[in-house]
């Protein structure tokens, strides 16, 4: 019969406290900070990593993909435009071509999009939120984010958090672009967050990944976080701009931080 090691319950404590804690010393300092494990994130994450950047995504629930899993109205399918094709492919993400869209299974395109960014070297840590940032002012700009477990968050119990230093923040947070708005309250920023506007999908895909990119030095948005900041409309359960905005953040990112 199969014979377990005795005394093994303090066995699995240290070997989960000194794996995770020798991690948490690890990603005390990165590259890159990506806040928000949805299609954004993963798909920042994935590219940014792939670049050699030391990448963590931290997400405040304890699953992946955001507003994916939902699908449409819990229908589970998302819709993503060709114009985003390559990025599937290079997923391996798998689609059915309907009239103008390529459709995928939500479980597909989160699972896929999770899994590349681990196999990227990202590592991505759940339960955690990101609730400030670290900023200098001389010259002005994000250093890092102040974290706490998402639990306490929700429970309202006063902890303080602790700090992680990076040379960049990506704010994948969507729809309300909490990074970002939290240093608009704090940090003398020269935007504020005015939220989205109503639906106008076309528009709002194409200008998400325009106006994707930089708003201190060290800050960046993607995903429906821009829609927050440039107040641009909302455009429902179609990815692709999601995804093209994730792959030029990484762009962009990795630029800068060669300088
Ligand atoms: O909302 P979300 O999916 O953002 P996205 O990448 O994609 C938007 C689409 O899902 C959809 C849409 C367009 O197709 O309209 O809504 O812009 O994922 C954001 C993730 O960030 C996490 C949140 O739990 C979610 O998984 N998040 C939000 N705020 C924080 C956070 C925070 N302060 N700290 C950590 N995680």
């Amino acid at each position: 019969p199969l014979k377990f090691t005795e005394v093994m319950e303090a066995e699995i404590t240290k070997a989960i406290v000194e794996t995770a804690s020798e991690e948490w010393v690890e990603y005390a300092e990165s590259d890159v900070i990506v806040v928000g494990a949805g299609p954004s994130g993963l798909t920042a994450a994935r590219y940014l990593a792939e670049k050699g950047l030391k990448t963590l995504v931290l997400e405040r629930r304890l699953s992946f993909g955001g507003g994916i899993g939902g699908g449409g109205m819990l229908f589970h399918k998302v819709v993503v435009e060709r114009e985003a094709k390559d990025i599937l492919d290079d997923f391996g993400i798998r689609y059915t071509e309907h009239r103008n869209f390529l459709v995928a299974d939500s479980a597909e395109f989160m699972a896929k999009l999770a899994a590349k960014a681990i196999d990227a070297g990202a590592k991505i840590i759940h339960g955690v939120s990101v609730e400030d940032v670290i900023f200098r002012d001389d010259p002005l700009g994000v250093r890092g984010v102040c974290i706490q477990w998402s639990a306490v968050e929700i429970s309202g119990l006063h902890v303080d958090p602790l700090f992680l230093r990076s040379r960049a923040v990506v704010d994948a947070t969507g729809h309300d672009a909490e990074v970002i708005s939290v240093a608009a309250r704090k940090i003398p920023l020269e935007v504020s967050v005015v939220g989205e506007r109503s639906a106008y999908s076309e528009v709002a895909e194409r200008e998400i990944v325009e106006k994707t990119g930089k708003i201190v030095k060290g800050l960046y948005a993607a995903g429906m976080a821009v829609a927050a900041v440039h107040n641009l409309p909302r455009m429902g359960p179609i990815f692709g701009g999601m995804l093209l905005s994730g792959k030029k953040v990484a762009e962009i990112v990795a630029e800068d931080l060669k300088l």
